[in-house]
Parts: C-alpha cells; sequence; structure tokens
C-alpha cells in the first residue's frame, strides 16, 4: 500500500475518532411528538414536541388549533394520565398564546418516558379548573383526547404563579 493510499484509508478514522473525543451528546432519547387531544368539547387539539437536550433539560415544544381569543391558557406536565391526572403541577409550561408555548423543563426525556406523565392545558388562569386539552407522553406517539376521566373539573392542588406576560 502506498503511504497515500494509506493515509487516504485513515482520514475516515480519524474523522470518527475526532468525533468520539469531541463527544456527541450523551445517550439522549430521540424526540417525542405526542398528540393533544380536545377535553370538555374545547375543540381544542395539536402536538408537544418533546427533544432532549442533555444534562436532565428536555426542550417542550406545543402547538395546538382552536383557542377562541388570544387568552393565555396554563399548560403544565402532570402526573398520572389524562384518565386519572394527579392534579398537582409536576413541571409548568409557559402559558399558551395563541396556541403556542416552548419550555425547556429541567428533566430527562428519558426520564418523562419512564412513568406516565400527561401533558394539559387549562381554559385559563381564571378558570383553570376546566381542562380543554391533554396528552400522555410517551414515546410513539401517545394517547390523549377527550377519557371519560377528564371530563371532571378536578382542582390544581398550588396556585398558578400568575405568568401571564
Ligand atoms: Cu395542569
Amino acid at each position: 500500500m502506498s503511504m497515500y493510499r494509506f493515509v487516504q484509508a485513515l482520514i475516515p478514522l480519524l474523522g470518527l475518532l475526532a468525533f468520539a473525543a469531541l463527544g456527541a451528546p450523551v445517550a439522549a432519547a430521540d424526540p417525542v411528538t405526542i398528540q393533544l387531544g380536545a377535553q370538555n368539547n374545547s375543540g381544542i387539539s395539536g402536538t408537544a414536541t418533546l427533544t432532549d437536550l442533555g444534562n436532565n433539560q428536555t426542550r417542550v415544544v406545543i402547538a395546538v388549533t382552536g383557542f377562541q381569543g388570544g387568552t393565555p391558557s396554563p399548560v403544565h406536565i402532570h402526573d398520572g394520565t389524562c384518565a386519572n391526572l394527579n392534579p398537582a403541577v409536576k413541571y409548568p409550561l409557559a402559558n399558551l398564546v395563541d396556541g403556542k408555548s416552548e419550555t425547556t423543563v429541567p428533566v430527562a426525556l428519558s426520564a418523562l418516558l419512564a412513568q406516565p406523565h400527561p401533558i394539559n392545558a387549562h381554559k385559563s388562569a381564571q378558570e383553570a379548573t376546566v381542562y380543554v386539552a391533554c396528552g400522555n407522553i410517551a414515546a410513539g406517539g401517545g394517547t390523549g383526547g377527550q377519557q371519560p376521566g377528564c371530563a371532571g373539573r378536578l382542582r390544581h392542588s398550588q396556585p398558578y404563579s400568575g405568568a401571564l406576560a
């Protein structure tokens, strides 16, 4: 093998080593997109996409349609499921404004996937007990929406921080 060929053969290997040395993010889970379905005949539905950023950070991007008017709406990650939701807020998310919300939460996506965690949206800060959309965080799309257990007007055990800006 000529020196030229040898070096040529070496280049991809060096590239691989450099990539490994620089460090790809450590075993981040693939992004997960789930469906958010309407609750209480809200007509509000859409998706939430969760992307692991590494270092126990997950980006949550929500896009739903069907809101009437521009009222900012509280939205959170809870424990439980849409059908049987623990009303305590696990991770608050940025209020939905015109159906959009983007938040980075301090937890790995793998941890959100390891146990049932629903994302639920509320009608408004004033009518937070009315749930308008929900989806269960799960690999492969999740499930959500109109389920018998969702129709109640459960109370949150902690008040909203009033972040309506
Ligand atoms: Cu909530």
